[in-house]
């Protein structure tokens, strides 16, 4: 295998040749498990650990490796690795950690397009689609959103469900698959090119692992049914893994996510609700919170019925998170910061009292 089967480029290789990275090997993290990581090289597959320099320096969640990035290694017989460098991401997918508020988590990095993968029974939600598009307007990463087990339901109704995203949700692609049958499947296959990374996103159980076995055509990632009486919370896959296709397409599976949370998202909300940012900017006051101000221009569109009302208020709700979001950091910074400064002073005070 290549490095370019695995979606190496010429940036990176740019990259490389510039920082005088020559005496490591150059892998892809396939899969992460607790600050270890399994990587795949043009020799194989090594399971690898950060160097304590990396370990030492690193100030959040993104100075690790996660599943996707591209590292400079050492490797040691032949199983056996030291992850010395992170090489640049070109995206990185994050979401805001549901144990802890203001943590960041890393879903994937340097992916090129998202299957944001719904099933059209119980679990179909646009509120959370536009969820979903704006983590990936955020992360640079191109959204297709993919309606799964549509053998489940009639023509009319999946029509109905197309109807309805076209409403809220445009210039995004959207795939109607079916596991079972296989339908659509001639046209999520097309869809899926030789050296681009896509990952799979949505809730626990839509059939995401279902749909990367059958693409691959092997029983990669374990699959099952999620029964109601058992349903807490309980994952299939449980682990982030990437996987070469037969026709070059690489594919990230993730776990279930029960909670979406936004984290830095300006961008990804303008991008997502382009149409209400851009009237936002004729609204009489700059601070205006589109929920009750004179000569504000979102709720004018509101009331004409030129926007639409649920996706208005996904809008506000979302936008109440990212500021609670950005609040949250930057009280830790603070205090991250005034607790510098008592180390410093605490040291300081210890050097006067030795001399
Ligand atoms: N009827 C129907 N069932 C499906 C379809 N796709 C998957 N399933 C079933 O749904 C269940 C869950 O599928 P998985 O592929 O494990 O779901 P997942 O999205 O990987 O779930 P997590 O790993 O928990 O995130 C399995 O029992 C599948 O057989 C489909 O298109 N139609
Ligand atoms: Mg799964
Ligand atoms: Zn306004």
């Amino acid at each position: 295998m290549k490095l370019e089967d695995l979606g190496y480029n010429n940036q990176l290789e740019k990259f490389r040749i510039d920082s005088s990275l020559n005496s490591f090997e150059i892998g892809r993290v396939v899969a992460e498990h607790k600050e270890r990581y399994i990587i795949r090289t043009t020799n194989g597959e090594f399971e690898a650990e950060i160097t304590g320099n990396m370990r030492f320096t690193a100030k959040s969640r993104e100075d690790f490796p996660a599943v996707g990035d591209w590292v400079a290694l050492t490797t040691y017989e032949s199983d056996f690795a030291i992850i010395h460098k992170i090489l640049p991401r070109f995206s990185i997918i994050k979401r805001q950690a549901v144990e802890q508020f203001g943590e960041i988590q890393i879903i994937a990095t340097n992916i090129d397009y998202a299957f944001l993968v719904q099933a059209v029974d119980r679990d179909f939600n646009i509120n959370r689609l536009e969820r979903y598009l704006t983590i990936c307007n955020s992360s640079k990463v191109s959204p297709i959103i993919v309606l799964s087990k549509i053998d489940l339901m009639n023509e009319h109704q999946i029509s109905e469900i197309l109807e309805n995203i076209k409403v809220r949700i445009k210039n995004v692609p959207v795939l109607a698959i079916s596991n079972e049958s296989q339908d659509g499947y001639d046209t999520i296959k097309t869809t899926i090119e030789k050296g681009e990374t896509y990952c799979m996103l949505g809730s626990s159980g839509v059939g995401k692992s279902t749909l990367l076995n059958n693409l691959s055509g092997r029983t990669i990632m374990k699959t099952d049914a999620i029964s109601d009486s058992t349903n807490k919370g309980r994952h299939v896959t449980s682990h982030r893994e990437l996987i070469v296709l037969e026709n070059g397409g690489i594919l990230v599976d993730n776990p279930g996510m029960r909670e979406v949370g936004i984290a830095d998202s300006t961008s990804g909300l303008e991008i997502t609700f382009d149409r209400i940012v851009s009237l936002s900017q004729n609204c009489k006051f700059k601070d205006c919170t589109h929920t009750n101000e004179t000569g504000c221009s979102v709720l004018e569109a509101l009331e004409k019925g030129e926007i639409d009302k649920a996706s208005y208020e996904n809008y506000l709700k979302m936008e109440r998170e990212k500021a609670h979001f950005e609040s949250t950091v930057a009280e830790r910074r603070k205090k991250d910061k005034e607790f510098g400064k008592f180390v410093k002073n605490y040291k300081k005070d210890m050097k006067k009292n030795k001399y």
